[in-house]
Parts: C-alpha cells; structure tokens; sequence
C-alpha cells in the first residue's frame, strides 16, 4: 500500500509487526525531518516578537490551523483550537463549556463504550454543577442503543467517533441531528476516527470535534479542538497566562479571541509544525485509500481469529475502524501479549483505558489488535499464527 521506507522505525527495528496504532502511529520520515529542521535550523517562539525568524515561525505556526481547518472542512480557522491531545480538548470542553452552562439536574450524556478521557471530565463538571451523568447502553455487537436516550435535560452528548475497544463506527451525523432537535450539542471523541476516516465537520454537523496528532502519524504533545466559532466565543478560558490575552490591568484582564484564548503559555510550535507534515503525508495517500486498506487488514484479521474455538471477538458492528478487540477462553491478555511480543508482535492488553467498556462485556481485561497505514496482510497472517500458537503453548 505504502512504501515502508518512509518509515524509519522498520529499518531500525525490521522484525517488528507494530499492531497497536489506536495507541499512537509510528512516524514516517517527513514528519521527523520537519520536526527536527525546524529546531535545528528555523527555531523561534512565536506571537510575541518582532525578528525575522519569530515572524516566519508564526507564520508556519498559523499555516498549520489552516491545514487543520482543511482537513476537517471547519469553516474558520479561528474554529481550530491546538491543545495537548484528546484528553486536553475533552477537558477544555468540559472545564470551559460544560461549566458555564450546566445547572443542577441537566444531563450530559455519554455512552459506556467511551475511553477513561470522554468519563472522567465529565464526572468531574457533573458534580461541580450538579448536573447528572447519564450513560447510553451499547449491545453485544458494541452497537449504540442511543434512539431513546436523549431527554428534554440533556445538554450535552459526548461521545467517540470510534471506540477504542469495540472499533464501532458510531453515526455521528444522526445523533447531531438528534441533539440540536433536543437542544443539546454533540462532542465528538474523534480520537480514533481521525486517523482513519475523512472527517467533514460540517457534514457531520458536531459542535466540538477532538483528535491527537501523535495517533494520526504526527508527533506526541499536540492535539486538536475544533469547536463552532459562535460556541467558542462564548467560552471563558480555562487557563490565563500569556498569549490569550488583549490587555491585562491590575484588577482585571480582557482575553483574546478564540483561538488564542484557549492557548495561554509559550504554545507547542515543533508539534505544531511537525502536525501540519503528518496531515499532509495522511493526505497525500488519501483518507479513502487509508481506510480501505485499513479495513481491508481488519477483514483478513476478522475471518482468521472469528475461527478459533474459545476467541471472542468484542466489538462487531457492520461499521468498524480497524480495531480487533478479543479474548481467548483460559488465556490471559497479558500472558498473550507477552507470547506476542517474543515474537515481536506488539498488541495492546488490559483495559484498554475503556473500564466501564470492558465491564460491559464481562470482563477486566482483553488483548487488542490495530492497525495502520503500514501494515500488510502478511503481518496480519503471522499475527494469527502467532495467536493459534499462543493458544497451543498457553493453554495447559
Ligand atoms: N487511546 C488506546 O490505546 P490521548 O491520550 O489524549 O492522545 O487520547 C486519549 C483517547 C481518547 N479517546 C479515545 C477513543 C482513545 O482511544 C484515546 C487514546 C489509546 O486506546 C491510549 S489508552
């Protein structure tokens, strides 16, 4: 699909099958050299001064929300809010928005699908404000029961674009519809729908949209909240410092516009930079092209673990991201990913960050496999002989 070369961590490490993309993406090679030529040879601070090269860096800083604005067809870039990842968008969200419009027997509405990041905010601003937690079921499939769920109290509805775990893709634009009609907004965990699926915020008709760059092939520290222009512009800041402010006086200070209200503090320019060089390598192969390869590997993985007595797949939804959650009957997750990892096959075990998920479906623990860009069908082949021995070996 993609040329592996551009990949440096396959060379350094070429007996490594890497299946754990949803927790972060290895980097191909434009993303490490804009990082590293723009410390070694264009650094400076950005905003706040007046020399050539601060005046150049900004102007790369400012380039980037705009590719961020394109890539997620916001229609301003003052819509594009760079925080530290998912988690730091998710808790600006509900630190800033939440707090100030929630009232005591509001509801916020989650589901129990969603990752420990799109629970624990909103269990934080629901007993700062009284307002009531709620939480959408999900079947066996993994599969929202969300149609009745939304009420005259709900307020907000926060939810995963992909889940972590069951890999469900969850149908963003009709529960849009149903939150505006209910006068509720939508906030979409797009985490895991990022770097798999186009996103078109506007078709998708979400108020806030969060991802991270670090699982979209950019670097770690930098992440993205896009938000409505005329929702942001109501929201108080969460932090003061410089940079998010017009004036400061002795008793009071008046903030700056959306975006920069929201970024107090030098800002994270090298992540910044380097999030613009992954969204255009993601761009350059073409988010169709990337999801159906995708699929295509999660098909493959699908069939082949489907078949093996005493596996359970957890998550089978007719819309999936390429995620592959299972547990095998008389072997643990982690002993399984320690027999992987002896044949340097890297998957992801435990909870998954997803407690209440995995409590779902009984359990306190599963093994996961997903995939990326730079997997191929034959990885996925060794993977599902490396799990036939594990059972093989494991099971006494
Ligand atoms: N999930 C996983 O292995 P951060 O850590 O802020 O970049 O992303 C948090 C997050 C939020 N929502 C979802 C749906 C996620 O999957 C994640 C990160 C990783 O599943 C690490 S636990």
């Amino acid at each position: 699909m993609i040329d592996r070369d551009q990949f440096p961590i396959f060379s350094h490490q070429p007996d490594l099958i890497y299946l754990d993309s949803a927790a972060t993406t290895h980097k191909p090679r434009s993303v490490i050299d804009a990082l590293a030529h723009f410390y070694a040879a264009e650094y400076a601070t950005v905003h706040r001064a007046i020399y050539r090269p601060s005046l150049e860096a900004t102007e790369r800083y400012n380039d980037t929300r705009e590719i961020v604005r394109r890539f997620l067809n916001a229609s301003h870039a003052s819509e594009i809010v760079f925080t530290r990842g998912t988690t730091d968008a998710l808790n600006l969200v509900a630190a800033s928005y939440a707090r100030e419009i929630l009232k005591p027997g509001d509801e916020i509405l989650i589901s129990v699908m969603e990752h420990h990041s799109n629970i624990v905010p909103w269990q934080m601003v629901a007993e700062q404000t009284g307002a009531l937690l709620k939480y959408i079921p999900v079947d066996e499939r993994g599969v929202l029961l969300w149609e009745n769920a939304i009420g005259p109290k709900t307020k907000i509805i926060a939810l995963a674009h992909v889940s972590n775990v069951t890999g469900t893709i969850n149908p963003i634009a009709s529960l849009s519809r149903a939150a505006h009609l209910a006068g509720a907004v939508l906030v979409v965990d797009g985490a895991q729908g990022a770097p798999h699926i186009a996103v078109d915020v506007q078709k998708l008709g979400c108020d806030f949209y969060a991802f991270s760059g670090h699982k979209c092939y950019g670097p770690t520290g930098i992440g993205v909240l896009y938000g409505k222009k005329e929702l942001l512009e109501k929201m108080p800041p969460v932090q003061g410092g410089g940079d998010m402010i017009v004036r400061v006086d002795l008793d009071r200070t008046t903030y700056a516009a959306p975006p920069l209200r929201f970024e107090a503090g030098t800002p994270i320019i090298g992540g910044v930079i380097a999030l613009k060089a992954a969204l255009d390598f993601i761009e350059k192969i073409g988010r169709s092209k990337i999801a159906s390869h995708e699929d295509a590997l999660l098909q493959c993985a699908t069939v082949q673990l489907a078949a093996i007595p005493g596996l359970r797949i957890l998550g089978t939804a007719p819309e999936k991201g390429p995620i592959l959650t299972f547990q095998i009957e008389g072997v643990h997750p982690l002993d399984l990913a320690t027999f992987l990892d002896l044949k340097h096959i890297a998957i992801r075990s435990g909870h998954l960050c997803a407690q209440p998920a995995m409590r779902a479906f009984g359990l306190e623990a599963a093994a996961r496999a997903s995939f990326g860009i730079y997997n191929t069908l034959n990885e996925v082949d060794r993977f599902c002989e490396a799990i036939q021995d594990a059972i093989r070996n494991l099971i006494t």
